[in-house]
């Protein structure tokens, strides 16, 4: 009887709306023990998206069993980050199940659309690798293929922000509060990790060796249901959490150290203890290596364990298997592999070499050398003894290959070795990933095409051009327009005559035929009005500031990083404001400073990374200029600057859809790709950007005279650089201007200042502020004045928006799939 009411399943859960009332009324008596008297808010959003849950876990079942019974190859989609947000509202939506489930909470007293407010979010992530992560995982479930996702369990996620006296300062995310509705905890699945101890030989031919001693931890999964749109099927997202091993150290116990004992096995919970907050810079800490190691560990024996549920040749295995690594981070995973293959199995090593390298594939994220990781020789040896030597093996069979490739050449030797010999010591881990992998891809077009002509160059040489491949980002069109934009999706879905875009985001190119129709153009106006007001309470709400819904919002929300440039932006805020005072001072009228100045808000978001001087140095300018610049009765409304605190996936669900111009303004060649610049001009917004990373294609999709560009291209900024050093320009007169006022201390004297101002000054200018500053100005002088003429505004907006189906991240999944995993779409029976 259990097996029969197992199968049939909790499959057809009543969706109609007293069904779902009772459901939620049980979930708060007999899994939360609310009754009325502690029954509020949080509480019932913890009912209701239990309730959902039990519908994903339904879906979740069948389409496991079909994955199993089909048995078709599957990826795994490996990262230690997945910046997913909220959950329950992208649930609701993906099941179409929101009529039925407001109606069901109005009727019991309460509103969904507040219930969504409840939730914390999952912030698993830095930035954009994380979040592209989490973009994937929802295009993989709503195209039904078969795939996992496989992470860690970070108990604190991405730190909180907080401005205090203008700086930001962190703050610890304990996000699992006390309970996670979304998780599973599946005790019964969990594997052992070893670290440190040694090798021991155990024959000597054949040669057998043995990796023994040192500690051993736990990982049990945590199981995350990831539903898709338009489909039953649901896939899952498996995260790790250490627990102490189950095989603890007797020894201290026989030696009566009981207390120590405990401690011991306390540490070991340390590893998923929390998300290491740097993007785009590596920092070589042993803890970090650790949680890779942990991390890949546990995966591949869980996918393994898997495979070898049948009876199966291990040849198979790039047959049933494809392992994509998220950016280097999980890339010891190679070496894993062969070790357990060599070690546990007795393949013999080149055996074994050829299943794993056609079973990995790698992603790589950035061009920027800091970072890069690296690992120190000797702290991965003393680590992971056995992955060292496994390593040397590796190299040396690699070395003589490319020997063989250059006679005589040292040099390449030197660049391509997995090990830098420059003291200390390291393992160069993108080396690696690309010896190790079959295929290598870049994120967007120009990205890719400077992998292979300079980090990779000669690896693209030794492999041959197929190996790399672009795979030009995207994003999800359902939380990024149908979830955060519900006025637009609305707009479009009466125009197009359907929803189908939701699922095929190139039916947004039917926009264009009513380009010419001023009724579309009303509505595209009236949906961004609403979201700007929308915007503009947060606003008022979090940074008690008053802006106008009418000015222009111009936007920059990004992590912050130098050579993303938002010191170039507010550098820009500084010379407007400068120029206004001058008029002002000059004696222009209100109506001549109308005419002279578009009203505008400049809003900045975004996390510096905790041990980053520049960059807290930035927020610390932004925020002094905000100061100075929104208590000055000259300006009133014409400028306001606003720096919202913890930028996060949920704020950003706020922001893109009231943006007017979007800053994408990396230093040509530096931004990999970006994915903010599709959400924002998905939504709308247009763009103020150089030719780098996706804006160049998005500008090819939406028409070049659509955007506001401006800047070196990316093939200048080496001759650039070299002329701001051997023959250093003066600043351009705003430049200088602008860098004389924060001197002078117009906006205050903070230490920071005058660090900040040298960092960047005559020949250190490596972000080519000076350089890129005149034309930056001028296309905000050209967004400015198309802004004033608003039916020519809206028609770029609607262009824009038309424009951007093949940035959903749908497309971009399907081409992995298609030209890199070889898995096909596997709907659930
Ligand atoms: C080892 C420290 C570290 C941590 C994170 C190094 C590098 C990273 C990430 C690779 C940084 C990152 O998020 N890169 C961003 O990836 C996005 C998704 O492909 C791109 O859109 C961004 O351009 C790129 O900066």
């Amino acid at each position: 009887l259990l097996w029969t009411l197992l199968t049939q399943g909790m499959e057809n859960m009543d969706r109609d709306v007293e069904s779902i009332q009772k459901h939620i009324v049980n979930h708060c008596q007999f899994t939360l023990a609310r009754t009325q008297f502690n029954l509020d808010s949080f509480g019932l959003y913890q009912a209701t998206a239990l309730s959902i849950k039990d519908h994903l876990l339904g879906m979740w079942n069948v389409t496991q069993q079909t994955f199993t019974n089909k048995d078709v190859k599957r990826v795994y989609y490996l990262s230690l980050e997945f910046l997913v947000g909220r959950a329950l509202q992208n649930a609701v939506l993906n099941l179409d199940i929101e009529g039925e489930y407001s109606q069901a909470l109005m009727e019991l007293g309460t509103d969904l659309e507040k219930l969504y407010e409840e939730e914390k979010d999952a912030a698993l992530g830095n930035g954009g690798l994380g979040r592209l992560a989490a973009c994937f995982m929802d295009s993989l479930a709503t195209l039904d293929y078969p795939a996992w996702g496989y992470g860690i369990r970070y108990r604190y996620g991405m730190f909180a922000q907080k401005i205090v006296d203008g700086a930001q300062v962190e703050f610890p995310d304990y996000w699992i509060s006390y309970l996670n509705v979304w998780e599973i905890p599946r005790i019964d699945v969990s594997y052992s990790v070893r670290f440190y101890g040694e090798v021991r030989v155990v024959s000597d031919s054949p040669r057998v060796v043995e990796w023994v001693g040192g500690e051993v931890v736990q990982a049990v999964a945590y199981d995350v249901p990831i539903p898709g749109y338009g489909t039953k099927n649901c896939i899952n997202l498996r995260l790790w959490s250490a627990k102490p091993a189950k095989e603890f150290d007797l020894q201290s116990f026989n030696q009566g150290d009981y207390l120590g004992a405990i401690e011991d096995r306390h540490k070991s919970e340390n590893i998923s203890q929390v998300l290491y907050p740097n993007d785009n810079t590596y920092m070589g800490k042993e803890l970090r290596l650790k949680q890779q190691y942990f991390f890949v560990r546990a995966t591949l024996q869980d996918i393994l364990r898997r495979f070898l549920k049948r009876p199966r040749e291990w040849e198979e295995l790039p047959d049933k298997v494809a392992i994509q690594l998220n950016d280097t981070h999980p890339s010891i995973g190679i070496v894993e592999l062969l070790r357990i293959l060599v070690d546990e199995h007795g393949l013999e090593f080149e055996r074994a070499w050829g299943i794993v390298v056609k079973s990995f594939h790698f992603t790589n994220h950035t061009v920027l050398p800091e970072a890069l990781e690296k690992w120190p020789v000797e702290l991965l040896g003393h680590l992971l003894p056995r992955h060292l030597d496994l390593i040397y093996d590796i190299n040396y069979r690699f070395l003589q290959q490319v020997q063989a490739w250059r006679p005589g050449d040292m040099d390449v030797l030197a660049r391509m070795s997995l090990i830098d010999e420059a003291h200390p010591r390291s393992i160069r881990m993108a080396n690696l990933a690309i010896i190790g992998s079959t295929h290598v891809n870049g994120v967007a077009a120009l990205h890719t095409q400077l992998l292979k002509t300079t980090i990779f160059k000669d690896f693209c040489e030794f492999f041959g051009e197929s190996k790399f491949q672009n795979k030009t980002n995207g994003v999800t069109p359902r939380r990024w327009l149908h979830q955060a934009n519900p006025g637009l999706a609305a707009v479009i879905t009466s125009w197009l005559e359907s929803d189908a875009w939701i699922a095929n985001l190139d039916e947004l190119a039917g926009l264009r035929a009513h380009i010419d129709n001023p009724e579309l153009a009303a509505d595209f106006a009236r949906v961004k009005r609403a979201n700007k007001v929308r915007l503009a309470e947060l606003i008022q709400s979090t940074n008690g500031i008053e802006v106008d819904p009418d000015a222009l919002f111009d936007i920059q929300v990004k992590r912050i990083h130098e050579y993303k440039r938002q010191l170039m932006n507010i550098l820009a805020v500084i010379v407007r404001y400068l120029a206004i005072k001058e008029a002002v001072a000059g004696g222009a009228s209100k109506a001549e400073l109308a005419a002279a100045f578009v009203a505008r808000v400049s809003i900045f978001a975004g996390k510096a990374a905790p041990g980053y001087h520049n960059a807290k140095r930035i927020i610390r300018l932004i925020t002094a200029v905000a100061d100075v610049v929104n208590n000055d009765p000259d300006v009133g409304s014409l400028l306001k600057v606003v720096f919202m605190p913890n930028y996060n996936v949920s704020l950003a669900e706020v922001i893109f859809p009231g943006t007017d111009l979007s800053e994408q303004i990396s230093c040509s060649g530096m931004e990999a790709s970006g994915t903010g610049v599709g959400k924002a001009t998905l939504n709308g917004a247009l763009l103020i950007c150089t030719m780098d990373g996706a804006s160049i294609e998005i500008a090819e999709e939406i028409g070049h005279d659509q955007v506001f560009v401006f800047g070196a291209l990316a093939s200048e900024v080496d001759g650039l650089r070299a002329q701001v050093q051997f023959n250093t320009p003066p600043d351009c007169a705003p430049l200088a201007k602008a860098k004389a006022a924060i001197r002078d201390g117009t906006f205050g004297n903070y230490d920071e200042f005058p660090l900040l101002l040298d960092s960047f000054s005559g020949r250190n200018d490596y972000y080519l502020i000076n350089t890129d500053f005149e034309s930056y100005l001028d296309a905000q002088a050209r967004a400015d004045a198309v802004y004033r003429d608003q039916d020519a505004w809206l028609r770029k907006a609607i262009l824009s928006t038309a424009g951007m189906g093949f940035f959903s991240s749908d497309r971009t999944i399907r081409q992995y799939a298609e030209e890199i995993w070889g898995v096909k779409p596997c709907p659930r029976e």
